[in-house]
């Protein structure tokens, strides 16, 4: 299979994530993609229409993309329970979502300075982006540390790659004095070989 990627992108981080854990890293071919809002890959929207990465060409069938449908994809794959079963799965999948809310904003705040003309950027945007930022961790930090010990989950998965993006792009902004609960969790998660494995290059 191949994957649409960019090293830097945290979704496709996630997917990288759960394909080390699960034993399925060696089944993807890295076919690396530059692209932004304002100018698309073409190759990439090939395989996606909103031109958006990650996404993944099957052997076997179209291609998918959304970095959750394609780690949900390889979770199936393996049979991994990365989501667990029955009604607990709701709650894992609404954390899940609430990282991934956490890395829209991030990303949409990198775009305002990297891709917006310096003369239509607008401050109050970002920090309203930001605003969300720290109270999707602190909505993670009151109501799912359960969910951040024990068997490996997607939550686990989503919440170490958000944060990582947030050291990787918004270092100076300090995350971790707003929720060190969540940094105390970070060093340990932050060690294991599939994220080490995943790192993205220095910004
Ligand atoms: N919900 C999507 C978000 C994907 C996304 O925003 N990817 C960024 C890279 S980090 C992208 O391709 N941006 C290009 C664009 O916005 O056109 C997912 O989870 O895959």
């Amino acid at each position: 299979m191949k994957l649409y990627y960019s090293p830097s992108s945290p979704f496709v981080r996630k997917v990288l994530v759960v394909a080390h854990e699960t034993g399925q890293a060696d089944d993807l071919a890295l076919v690396e993609i530059s692209t932004t809002s304002i100018a698309p890959s073409e190759e990439l929207r090939a395989q996606n229409p909103l031109a958006k990465l990650p996404a993944l060409a099957r052997d076997d069938g179209p291609a998918i993309y959304d970095s959750r449908v394609i780690c949900a994809f390889l979770d199936d794959r393996a049979g991994a329970g990365l989501y667990g079963t029955g009604p607990a799965q709701w709650e894992m999948r609404t954390l899940e979502a609430t990282c991934d809310g956490i890395l829209d904003a991030a990303v949409l705040m990198v775009y305002e300075s990297r891709v917006r003309p310096e003369d239509k950027r607008f401050d109050g945007w970002v920090e309203a982006q930001w605003g969300k930022v720290v109270s999707g961790l602190k909505g993670i930090e009151d109501r799912w540390m359960g969910h951040l010990s024990g068997k490996l989950n997607i939550g686990q998965i989503g919440l170490g790659c958000a944060l990582g993006y947030l050291d990787l792009r918004h270092g100076p902004r300090d995350w971790r004095q707003h929720v060190p609960a969540l940094a105390a969790w970070y060093e340990t998660f932050g060690a294991r070989p599939s994220m080490e494995a995943t790192k993205p290059p220095a910004a």
